[in-house]
């Protein structure tokens, strides 16, 4: 005869505490400072999408118009990510090490802290198209291209384990490493490999300035990890997360409107040519 288990009454998920989404959503949006957080960064995302199709609607170069596609796609991730957190679908209460500086703390009524952790996933995707963009404008080639999407995907993947490790605090720092190592290589392609390269295609003005918003601005995230919550919990969650969405403005918004502005004019330091990308060579889709 078959028996059935019983299911403890006290069965845990081994990361989750049980807060359901409708109890995050109303932690999030009782704290003003928190919600706007979010809020502020949907509204952001959204009018970068609008300015994008504005100033991209008279580009011909194929070449432009893939820097402008990776562009809207950085927005774009933004807009879901951020709608992801403010609707507490990508939010949870977990509970720290025992020797964690934010171990005992309760939030929206269970034990544990209210981790972010939609946004180490999303950055997964974004990030990406930041570095597609870059490597373009500073005229790379693929191959490294790839080789620093390969680590921002790594870097963001052992970022969001470091967020949700909760056996023992070491481990949680050394996914913190893992993930900062991956970091100094994009860091390293941005620094020296493009600089160098756009020196060479033409495009080193406005690629010095992109490269300073991007480098000193993803230095910003780690740092603010590890005095929030997740890390020596030194600032609270509504300021580390104001923190991340200050930084997004920088990383995403305003490096974006940067390469708009730039690659609207379609320079000869960016075109590609009619030819530029198609799959059939020889053949344009304007040939008839
Ligand atoms: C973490 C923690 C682990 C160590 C390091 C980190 C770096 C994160 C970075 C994020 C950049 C995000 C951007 C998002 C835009 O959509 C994961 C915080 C090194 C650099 C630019």
């Amino acid at each position: 005869m078959l028996q059935s288990i019983p299911t403890p009454s006290s069965a845990q998920h081994p990361v989750f505490q049980g807060a359901s989404q409708a109890e995050l959503f109303e932690y999030v949006h009782d704290d003003t400072l928190l919600s706007l957080s979010f809020v502020v960064n949907i509204a952001l995302a959204g009018a970068t999408i609008l300015a994008i199709v504005y100033l991209g609607r008279s580009l011909t170069d194929p070449r432009a118009k893939l820097i402008a596609v990776s562009v809207m796609l950085i927005s774009i991730v933004s807009i879901s990510s951020y709608t992801g957190l403010a609707s507490g679908l990508t939010l949870s209460v977990i509970e720290m090490p025992s020797t964690h500086p934010a171990a005992g703390q309760t939030t929206a009524g269970e034990d544990g802290v209210l981790i972010m952790w939609g946004r180490y996933l999303t950055w997964t995707f974004s990030t990406p198209f930041i570095l597609i963009a870059l490597g373009m404008i500073a005229g790379s080639n693929w191959t490294k291209i790839l080789t620093s999407v390969a680590f921002t995907i790594a870097m963001c993947i052992t970022g969001l384990a470091a967020a949700l490790t909760t056996s023992t605090l070491y481990m949680r720092w050394w996914w913190f490493v893992l993930s900062s190592t991956f970091f100094l290589v994009i860091v390293y392609i941005i620094l020296v490999e493009w600089s160098a390269e756009a020196e060479v295609t033409g495009s080193a003005s406005i690629f010095n300035t992109l490269k300073i918003l991007t480098v000193v601005g993803w230095f910003g995230y780690p740092i603010l990890w590890a005095l929030g919550v997740e890390g020596f919990a030194i600032l609270d969650v509504a300021y580390t997360s104001w923190g991340y969405s200050i930084l997004d403005v920088i990383t995403k918004y305003v490096v974006t409107m940067l390469i708009m502005f730039y690659v609207t004019n379609e320079p000869s330091a960016i075109v590609g040519g009619t030819d530029w990308g198609t799959s059939t060579p020889g053949i344009s889709p304007a040939d008839d």
